[in-house]
């Protein structure tokens, strides 16, 4: 992030990285029946039915269905005790994954639930032996609902899962629309549910457009003897203010070396957790003599590290004067001042740039423009605002390399320094996030420029070797 002019020393050719895969939205299989072969039939594919082995449970194939031409239909066993009918779909789950999920439902008029029938969509975390580690459920589906007005007949009712339930005692515990796994899960198990009373009650419900989307993957340590000893999901509710554990920020409008325009403040209006995500909003808004505010959060005085792979997964605001970065400084900084302290940009872009990202060191005798680094781009100049990527260094004693979705693009070792210049990349350096606008670099924003812009940062983890390497001075280092 200091920076005066840009770095052209040490800079290899841009590397274009391989595609990156997106998360996959729905993890369903056959989630709107359009799988299934025309017509009634209890074989869907994908989900196993449970109920009546006469027949409750069918694909059908018609007018009726919200999307495509099939749905599934459920109605009650008549067991004249209660009885569950349905279809449920297993999904491999790792703890710390999160989720959304919703479906939809119709009843028609001549065919709607009476008595104390219910129904429901919902989804368990489970166990390796089938236990219900968590629960959450749609809002229900019974005659209360039709009468309240919350379930209108003839008609497909979105079912948001928002309802988290305590997996013991069946109560409501909290409403979200994230669902996490938690520890020992294995497995996600998505069920549509038609609860029948003891009455034999009649009706029956329509499900279509079932959905089960992964929104963050679990911390599933990278290949190599690498562990997780750090991270922050994120995962706190939705409008709070980042962990004060693990972050705290500078704050002001001082321009922070590189001419920026914003001021810095701890608001939740700049820094805020959304949706599992932490998110740092830039906003024009006049603010302390200055014309935009932002957020700059920093680990400095709470965490530090020496060496490791550290890694956020994130996707990046965009337009002319605005700059994100994801970066680290020397947590020796306050003694030995900057530049010797070491700076190691993780990921730094300029709205003026959106198809390149940039890695970079600095240190003393190579620093602000003499800094060492080197750029990346993603497949046909794809921009990088466009998608959530991962941004990672892997720290060694003698060497950080940069990576973006897991692919190498830059190197630096001691060799890679100016001839007579130091190495100052073996002492703890703790990890900033920042959205800057304008600056030296960037440039100041124009009319082309879009606010508020917001980077949105799903996860922040640091990896270590299972074993500590040695400290640098105790190397034998050949050439
Ligand atoms: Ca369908
Ligand atoms: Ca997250």
């Amino acid at each position: 992030m200091n920076n005066t002019v840009r770095n052209t020393l040490g800079i290899c050719a841009g590397l274009t990285l391989a595609v990156a895969t997106a998360l996959a939205d729905n993890v369903l299989t056959n989630p709107g029946f359009e799988s299934d072969a025309p017509g009634q039939s209890q074989n869907l594919v994908g989900w196993t039915w449970y109920g009546q082995s006469w027949g409750n449970t069918f694909n059908e194939t018609g007018a009726e269905a919200r999307s495509g031409n099939n749905y599934f239909k459920v109605f009650p066993g008549f067991t004249k005790s209660i009885n569950y009918s349905g279809i449920q779909q297993d999904y491999p789950a790792a703890p710390g994954t999160t989720y959304t999920a919703e479906g939809w439902a119709k009843m028609i008029s001549s065919d709607s639930l009476t008595g104390s029938n219910v129904a429901w969509i919902e989804v368990s975390f489970r166990d390796a032996h089938a236990n219900q580690l968590a629960l959450y459920r749609s809002s229900l589906i019974n005659t209360n609902a039709i009468l309240a007005g919350t379930f209108p007949k003839d008609t497909w009712v979105s079912l948001p899962i928002t309802n988290q339930y305590d997996p013991n005692n069946y109560t409501v515990t909290n409403t979200t629309t994230m669902l996490v796994a938690p520890p020992g899960t294995t497995v996600a198990r998505y069920q549509v549910v038609l609860q029948g009373d003891v009455a034999g009650s009649t009706g029956s419900v329509y499900f279509d457009d079932l959905t089960l989307n992964l929104t963050s993957p679990a911390a599933t340590a990278p290949a190599g003897d690498w562990r997780l000893v750090w991270s922050d999901e994120f995962n706190q509710p939705d409008g709070s203010a980042p962990d004060a554990t693990k972050w705290s920020y500078e704050t002001g409008g001082n321009g922070w070396g590189n001419h920026e325009l914003e001021y810095y403040t701890s608001r939740t209006n700049n820094a805020r957790i959304e949706a599992g995500k932490l998110v740092i909003e830039a906003r024009e808004e006049s603010f302390s003599g200055k014309n935009y505010t932002s957020a700059r959060l920093l680990t400095k005085g709470k965490h530090a590290w020496t060496y490791g792979r550290i890694e956020a997964r994130m996707k990046i605001p965009h337009g002319q004067g605005i700059w994100p970065a994801f970066w680290m400084l020397g947590a020796n900084i306050a003694s030995t001042s900057w530049p010797t302290c070491g700076e190691i940009d993780i990921m730094e872009n300029i709205g003026r740039e959106p198809g390149l990202i940039h890695g970079t060191v600095h240190g003393p005798g190579y620093s602000g423009s003499g800094g060492i680094g080197g750029p990346a781009s993603l497949p046909g100049g794809s921009a990088f605002a466009d998608d959530f990527h991962v941004y990672s260094i892997e720290w060694e004693t003698n060497r950080i390399r940069w990576s973006v979705d897991g692919q190498p693009y830059f190197t630096v070792t001691p060799a890679s320094l100016p001839p007579g210049t130091k190495w100052v990349y073996n002492q703890p350096q703790f990890m900033l996030l920042n959205l800057a606008v304008g600056g030296a670099w960037p440039g100041n924003p124009n009319a082309t420029t879009i606010l508020p812009q917001r980077m949105v940062v799903d996860y922040v983890r640091v990896y270590q070797k299972s074993v500590p390497p040695l400290p640098a001075q105790n190397l034998r280092i050949s050439n």
